[in-house]
């Protein structure tokens, strides 16, 4: 697809960071980062030549060899409750009360999305009901290295306690062994009950199918790159998982009523997080784009990321002009993403016409920045389009859901009427007879011809 290019205005020309500035939304839908699958890497990991036939001992070698590591046994793979609190101990009193600060501030959000068991009586006098019962373990995947995120802790274990998950066993990849002082207190914090330093494919095939130290999990959430992407897809049916993630997005909308080096600031945020990321801006106003551009060439050589941010500006960025906010809305829906910005004077009215996106910030001083770390809501959310059918990590994904029946004698006898004769049609005798035995009758061929 050809790329419009209005061609007055180039973002940081000259920076090596070109957000294109263009007129027309195909170029950035058709150019989200692929999502590359590693199906035979990831296959003979957890499948059978690895870790589901010889357990701990493949899970010791393969992070001994991906992190390079030099266990001698898989134990020491485990972090155990002392050093969770010896890492917390290290933690600034400072960094330490964010955390907690934070952590409080997600949990009440999070209360509210609890769902309660219900029941009705129908005019029968039969009780029909769903419970609510949380998963019993439940596995998170904490992603290492340049992403290790505090933040990610909480967003992922916060949900899951409060909605009453019995265990949570998290594993967390520590290349060259560095342990993260901040995920460790942040683990220790959000109630972890095992920590495992392991990463990756193996992580994930660990958690699925167990190995004698690793419990088998119910359901495995959190996000990770590609390899543990394509493992949560292997192991998708044999345990749940959440979602597929992808790299992160966001779409800011303006109406040019917020100062320019706000969005400006914002649409770095996602930039700076990967080369992979995208950050895009829709405005119906081409001096306010050309003063957002102008604000982001000025910002960009004072930022510390500035070469990440360049480079995923230079691959996906893109700041579009609309022609009018009917237009932006529009785009928003088809491009489904991630985070959405309403940097407009009157974001409200926006929002019930906004369908797909996984998270809506509204209004001038709802930097996504507050979102990814205190607001409440979790930061786990539907990337690549997937907002379309997905929704954000949240209480409900720790749960599930069983039906409750209870049939009263006069509803036996009266829905028998219904049941017999459906049974029947599909040729199952003893359905009919059961059903005709409740409402006292015998059950006989005539009543089914
Ligand atoms: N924006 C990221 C989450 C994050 N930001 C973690 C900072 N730390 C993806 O939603
Ligand atoms: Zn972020």
């Amino acid at each position: 697809v050809d790329i419009v290019d209005t061609g007055n205005t180039l973002v940081a020309n000259g920076l090596e960071a070109r957000a294109t500035i263009c007129d027309i939304s195909t170029r950035l839908i058709v150019n989200r980062a692929s999502m590359k699958t590693k199906f035979d890497e990831v296959n003979a990991l957890i499948g059978q030549l690895a870790i589901r036939t010889q357990g701990d001992q493949a899970l010791l070698a393969l992070s001994n060899k991906f992190d390079q590591l030099a266990f001698l046994n898989a134990e020491q793979l485990r972090v155990s409750h002392d050093e969770l609190q010896a890492a917390k101990a290290r933690v600034a009193p400072a960094d330490l009360r964010a955390l907690q600060q934070a952590a409080q501030r997600i949990a009440s959000y999070h209360q509210h999305q609890i769902e309660q068991s219900w029941s009705y009586v129908d005019d029968l006098g039969n009780r029909l009901g769903q419970k609510i019962t949380p998963l019993e373990r439940v596995g998170v995947y904490v992603p290492g290295g340049k992403a290790s995120y505090p933040s990610s802790v909480l967003m992922t274990l916060i949900p899951a306690k409060v909605a009453g998950v019995g265990e949570l066993i998290v594993t967390v990849p520590t290349p060259q062994g560095e342990r993260n002082d901040l995920v460790l207190a942040a683990l220790a914090e959000a109630g972890a009950d095992q920590v495992f330093t392991v990463g990756g494919a193996q992580a994930i095939g660990a958690l699925a199918y167990g190995t004698d130290m690793v419990p088998k999990v119910d359901k495995i959430v959190g996000p990770g790159n590609a390899y543990v992407a394509e493992a949560k897809r292997q192991v998708f049916g044999h345990v749940g998982i959440d979602v597929i993630a992808g790299p992160s997005e966001v779409l800011v909308i303006a109406d040019g009523s917020t100062d320019p080096q706000w969005a400006a600031l914002d649409l770095f945020s996602q930039a700076e997080h990967d080369a992979a990321a995208q950050s895009i801006l829709l405005s119906p106003d081409s001096e306010y784009i050309d003063a957002v551009a102008a604000a982001m060439m000025q910002l960009l050589p004072k930022m510390q990321r500035r070469e990440i941010i360049a480079a995923s500006l230079q691959q996906r960025g893109a700041l579009i002009k609309t022609a009018d906010m009917d237009e932006a809305i529009k785009l928003a829906n088809r491009i489904a993403p991630e985070h959405l910005e309403l940097l407009v004077a009157d974001p409200e009215p926006m929002v019930d016409r906004l369908t797909h996106a996984g998270a809506i910030f509204c209004g001038a001083y709802t930097a996504e920045t507050f979102g990814d770390y205190v607001a409440g809501p979790s930061h786990v959310l539907p990337t690549f389009g997937t907002a379309r059918f997905a929704s954000p990590l949240g209480v409900y994904d720790f749960v599930k859901r069983s039906s409750v029946i209870h049939m009263s004698a006069e509803g036996a006898a009266q829905l028998a009427d219904i049941a017999v004769p459906l049974a029947t049609g599909e040729g199952l005798q003893a359905h009919a007879m059961a059903a005709a035995a409740r409402a006292g009758n015998s059950w006989s061929d005539d009543s089914a011809a």
